[in-house]
């Protein structure tokens, strides 16, 4: 295909939109997966939402090769790469330490990754009878949890818009309201086939066919991050004996969204800091020396509230899970120091 116009409107400033060049969407325009994914597909997000940051999402695990091109470069800029990509895993278990005793500050702890099936494309190329496919594989698989973990499965179709409401903000639920994922094909056919698996302690859940066919989630409300971590390393490590997650030696484990490859891996707390959110200076400066991303209570693109921050890794491509952990403590430990001194 021949572009003559320009690919994204002037206003965006996404990696793809500073990446792209017309040359390069020739070239790549003719190209499809085996299982029919295009560029065209991968950047319409980007293109339809202009204060996108990323732009592009993957229909399938070839399309981190078969458009190696664009991915490549947005990949390094996001994990911010220098030198050649390398994933790195270690999921052993860590010595259990709670990162805030007097529980003055943190309200949670979380550890999440991604993962998708490698044998199905990925959730913004889906078709009904895959996506339904894959949702059965990984209710079979869930169903050799070990005791503390098993749970239910609540299928999102079988949940009213006052439930999905309510369940949201303890995760036990995902709204179908982003506009980027929309706009990528990913919320097709919303709610079939998604659901979430949520243990009886609600410590531990999974989230199926949202932006990712697995969103396997483990959280408590405590300071205790690493015993997180720990019942996340338990699930894995079940998990991987019954499917088969896409990966890629150098990228890692490979997700809908470029900037969720290599680990995969979000683990954060939640945590009210009221001194250090009146000196937001001194708090970006905190989080750049330790690698932290500040995001608001609920998240992604998400408004502060109550002075509660959520607090998590920014890497997550080229560095082992436990080293994630391990940094995020010391993080967290500098801010609460901070927040006390204040
Ligand atoms: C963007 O480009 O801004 C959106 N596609 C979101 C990028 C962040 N990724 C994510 O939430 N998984």
């Amino acid at each position: 295909m021949h572009v003559t116009g320009p690919l994204f409107p002037e206003a965006s400033c996404s990696l793809v939109a500073r990446f792209l060049t017309p040359a390069m969407f020739d070239r790549l325009s003719g190209c499809k997966t085996a299982t029919g994914f295009t560029l065209a597909r991968a950047i319409q997000s980007g293109q339809k939402n202009h204060d996108s940051s990323i732009g592009i999402y993957a229909g399938d695990a070839e399309s981190y090769t078969l458009f190696r091109e664009i991915f490549d470069p947005v990949i390094t800029t996001y994990h911010q790469i220098t030198g050649s990509v390398r994933h790195f895993k270690n999921l052993e278990p860590l010595d259990p330490a709670d990162l805030d005793p007097d529980k003055e500050f943190i309200l949670s702890s979380r550890v999440r990754v991604a993962r998708n099936l490698f044998a199905h494309a990925f959730t913004p190329h889906i078709n009904r009878q895959d996506r339904q496919c894959v949702e059965r594989q990984i209710l079979d698989a869930l169903k050799n949890l070990p005791a503390p973990l098993k749970g239910r499965y609540h299928p999102m179709g079988e949940l009213d818009p006052g439930q999905i409401r309510d369940k949201v903000p303890a995760g036990r639920a995902f709204a179908p309201g982003d506009r980027f994922q929309e706009a990528a094909g990913i919320l097709t056919d919303f709610p079939l086939s998604r659901g979430v698996y949520t243990s009886k302690n609600k410590k531990f859940m999974v989230w199926i066919n949202e932006e990712d066919h697995l969103r396997i989630i483990c959280m408590e409300k405590s300071g205790h991050l690493c015993r997180v971590f720990n019942r996340l390393v338990t699930a894995l490590d079940m998990l991987e004996q019954y499917l088969v997650f896409a990966s890629d030696p150098d990228l890692g484990y490979l997700n809908a969204c470029p900037t969720n490859i290599g680990t995969a891996m979000r683990a954060g707390v939640h945590i009210r800091l009221p001194k250090l959110e009146k000196q937001p200076d001194e708090m970006a400066k905190l989080a750049r020396a330790h690698g932290l991303q500040i995001r608001g209570t609920a998240g992604e693109k998400t408004q502060v509230t109550g002075s509660v921050f959520d607090i998590s890794n920014r890497r997550r491509l080229g560095v082992y899970e436990t080293q994630i952990i391990q940094d995020l403590s010391l993080g967290i430990a500098a801010l609460i120091k901070k927040e006390k001194n204040l």
